[in-house]
């Protein structure tokens, strides 16, 4: 080969090798900026939709339940096993005929996410008889069995000693003020019922455990424990998902109704009480809405839609003597008390508040308030499909009352300790 070629493949080859060069480099800055442009724009995006100011209240703000997942991923061998549940327990759902395509869609949620792998029976309860179309339709969407329950007339009409005057005055007001179903004479029915009689109906009673089901509503990810045995074994009573503000104008007499009970009767209050989540006034977090109220109740409550809880407390002597004195006063017609407050008053004062659990875990929701875990591995290992930055994703918004139960039951999760 002459001197000339050699030099020529030399240069060829350095020339082609700056081409590759120079282009490799182009391109990766190219990639570079369009990466910083898209962050930009997502910085952008970000700004619009969520307002970081600095609040140094926020400071005090206790942090999503569900932090303290380690981001390990568990996959449920399990997950598809059917092991019938052995608990002494049910399902239930008070529901009218109507509700029959919301009763169904719930029920399809809870057996897809929970029940097909346990057949938990489902009973139904109604003020007026369930027809055939209901029945014929829930007994095919269940996995177990199903009991239809007509819930006698004493145990959810108007009581005869409420004075109608005064009860007709109370509709009125409500109605003008424009209180959330403050001109409905069946939803206080509905509340009087649940605060104080679905665990004494006959078809109840031969459960210790219920798990209370709404219409409409919906189950985020798959439960991969049996909630009623996790309960059992670690000595609950009662479980909530969520807890948020009442309405004080539904509850004007409640509290101070609770207190003389209680004052007339301090046998009953649990030494081990919960007090401190009802009284607490502190501004938890970022929240904006002074608290501005007629006596020491935070209007804190357990949203009672979701309970998972042991009916024996609800049939016990504190309890069943609560609930009478406050059926007395007339509250559930003369004003609008509500199941979920009365259910939470009893539990917090007269039950231990070791016996009550916060179910950080189970997905649901409930128009218009939700709970979506808030770990990402959580989500992935339990299917959930829910957003958890979504404004429904009540516990990390300011009406939550999350923040106070953790203040009083203490920030430990049941997970943490190897339960499940
Ligand atoms: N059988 C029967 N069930 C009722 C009646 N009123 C309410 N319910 C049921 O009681 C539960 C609570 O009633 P909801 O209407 O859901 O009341 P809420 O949850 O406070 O409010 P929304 O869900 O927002 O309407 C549901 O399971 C209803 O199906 C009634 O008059 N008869
Ligand atoms: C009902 O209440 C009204 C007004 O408070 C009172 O005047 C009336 O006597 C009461 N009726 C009964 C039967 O007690
Ligand atoms: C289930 O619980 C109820 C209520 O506590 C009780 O009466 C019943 O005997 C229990 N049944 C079984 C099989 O333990
Ligand atoms: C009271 O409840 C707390 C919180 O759950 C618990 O740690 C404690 O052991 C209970 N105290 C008693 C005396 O049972
Ligand atoms: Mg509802």
């Amino acid at each position: 080969m002459r001197l000339f070629q050699k030099v020529w493949i030399v240069i060829t080859c350095i020339l082609a090798l700056l081409l590759q060069t120079t282009s490799f480099f182009k391109e990766k800055l190219n990639s570079v900026i369009y990466e910083r442009e898209l962050y930009t724009n997502y910085l952008s995006i970000i700004k619009d939709t969520k307002q970081f100011h600095y609040d140094p209240e926020l400071k005090f703000r206790a942090k999503p339940a569900t932090n303290s997942y380690s981001q390990k991923l568990l996959l449920d061998a399990n997950r598809d096993v059917i092991t019938p549940g052995k608990e002494n327990a049910t399902i239930v759902m008070l529901v009218r005929n109507w509700e029959l395509d919301q009763a169904l869609q719930s029920m399809r949620s809870l057996e897809d996410r929970f029940n097909k792998k346990y057949r938990y029976p489902w009973t139904f309860l109604n003020d007026v008889p369930f027809d055939e179309e209901f029945i014929e339709a829930t007994t095919l969407m269940a996995s177990g069995t199903t009991e239809y329950g007509l819930i006698p007339s004493e145990d959810w009409d108007r009581p005869s000693w409420i004075n109608e005057t005064e009860f007709e005055q109370s509709i009125k007001e409500m109605t003008e003020n424009k209180v959330l179903y403050g001109d409905s004479k069946s939803y206080r029915n509905m509340c009087r019922f649940n605060s104080g009689f679905f665990f004494k109906q006959k078809l109840l009673q031969k459960y210790e455990w219920y798990f209370r089901v709404e219409p409409s509503v919906e189950y985020y990810c798959d439960f991969n424990y049996d909630p009623f045995e996790v309960m059992r074994l670690n000595k609950k009573k009662y479980g909530f998902i969520i807890s948020i503000h009442e309405y004080e104008e539904t509850i004007p007499t409640l509290y101070d109704t609770v207190m003389d009970f209680i004052e007339e009767n301090p046998q009953y209050l649990h030494p081990n009480n919960s007090m401190d989540f009802i009284t607490d006034m502190d501004s938890l977090s970022n929240m904006h809405i002074r608290l501005d109220l007629s006596n020491d109740y935070n209007l804190c409550h357990y949203w009672s839609n979701f309970e998972i809880g042991n009916m024996d407390f609800f049939r016990s002597e504190p309890y069943q003597k609560f609930f009478e004195y406050l059926d007395k006063k007339g509250g559930f017609y003369y004003e609008r008390w509500g199941d979920a407050p009365v259910h939470t008053l009893g539990v917090t004062l007269l039950m231990d508040k070791s016996e009550i659990h916060y179910f950080e875990d189970i997905g649901y929701f409930h128009a218009p308030f939700g709970n979506c875990p808030s770990s990402n591995a959580l989500r992935l290992t339990k299917r959930c499909v829910c957003d958890a930055d979504a404004e429904s994703t009540i516990d990390i918004e300011e009406h939550s009352c999350l923040p106070r139960w953790w203040k009083v039951g203490g920030k430990t999760f049941l997970k943490d300790k190897g339960v499940f």
